[in-house]
């Protein structure tokens, strides 16, 4: 199996020297691609330096931060020119276990008609440590309503730890994919879901980061507000649409009056 793990960066130095060393012993036949935004902190720099001892590390530069999704999407897009086969995700933090990763991959193993494995905080088996309450709060929020709009019946669909196979990145449109920040992996879920994939989550545990500092922000949460938002109101009106096309609903009666205008 050839397998990608696509890292994005932004000012990761001090992670990055830790976390490929660990992925490359533990994991197996797998290529990694880091994905820089131009880090001030020399993260691409160090990268290209740890390549020198590890030839099947690659790293890719962009010239500014432009946002994760834009980062996997140039990712995806490599691999998938290079015939990679499976592709994995990860923060460069080490919020994400490696040790949860080989979980992963053996539940990809043992379902392989799964288009996507996701690392999940929310299902059964799942937790955070040293996660602030309001990051919590904030991910069980932003979860519940991605469910509630979407119905997708996935727990962590902002996870950023995944697994997807190339068949299903190739169904999937990724240049008409939209999202810049984190909704870029609710996006990509509902993607998945549309291009008919089945989807495992398996739990994981997920660390707050020790070094550097998050990228989170309003705008963040801002667009993936507004997107579901925009995703869920289409679902609503295109299940109204479905109902009343099998006559679960009755259909709207226009006044004697206004019809007798309509006449010819
Ligand atoms: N290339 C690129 N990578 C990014 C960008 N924003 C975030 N990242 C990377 O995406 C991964 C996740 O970002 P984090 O800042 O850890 O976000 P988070 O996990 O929600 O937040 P914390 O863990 O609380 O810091 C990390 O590897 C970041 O370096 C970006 O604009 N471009
Ligand atoms: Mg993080």
């Amino acid at each position: 199996m050839k397998r990608l793990i696509v890292i994005p960066t932004y000012n990761e130095a001090m992670n990055v020297p830790v976390l490929i060393p660990r992925l490359f012993k533990h994991i197996k036949d797998a290529s990694i691609l880091v994905v820089d935004d131009g880090s001030p902190d020399g993260t691409a720099e160090i990268c290209r330096n740890l390549s020198k001892d590890y030839p099947q590390l690659f790293v890719e530069t962009r010239s500014k931060k432009s946002g994760l999704g834009g980062a996997y999407r140039h990712g995806f897009a490599w691999g998938l020119e290079r015939g990679y086969e499976e592709f994995i995700e990860i923060d460069a933090d080490m919020s994400h276990r490696v040790r949860d990763l080989a979980l992963m991959m053996k539940a990809k193993e043992e379902n392989p008609s799964a288009g996507l494995v996701i690392g999940s905080r929310w299902t059964k088996g799942g937790a955070t440590i040293n996660w602030s309450w309001r990051r919590q709060l904030l991910s069980r929020v932003a979860n519940l309503y991605v469910r509630l709009m979407l119905g997708m019946g996935v727990n962590d669909s902002t996870a950023g730890f995944r697994i997807y196979s190339a068949e299903l990145l190739r169904k999937i449109p990724l240049a008409e994919i939209k999202s810049e920040g984190y909704s870029f992996q609710i996006e990509m879920t509902r993607a998945a879901k549309l291009a008919g994939a089945k989807i495992i989550e398996v739990p994981i545990t997920f660390r707050e980061r020790e070094s550097g500092v998050s990228k989170m922000s309003g705008a963040i949460v801002r667009e993936a507000m507004l997107l579901v938002t925009v995703w869920g109101l289409g679902r609503f009106f295109r299940l109204k649409q479905l109902a009343v096309a099998v006559g679960f609903e009755p259909t709207v009666e226009l006044p004697q009056h206004a019809l007798s205008r309509r006449a010819p």
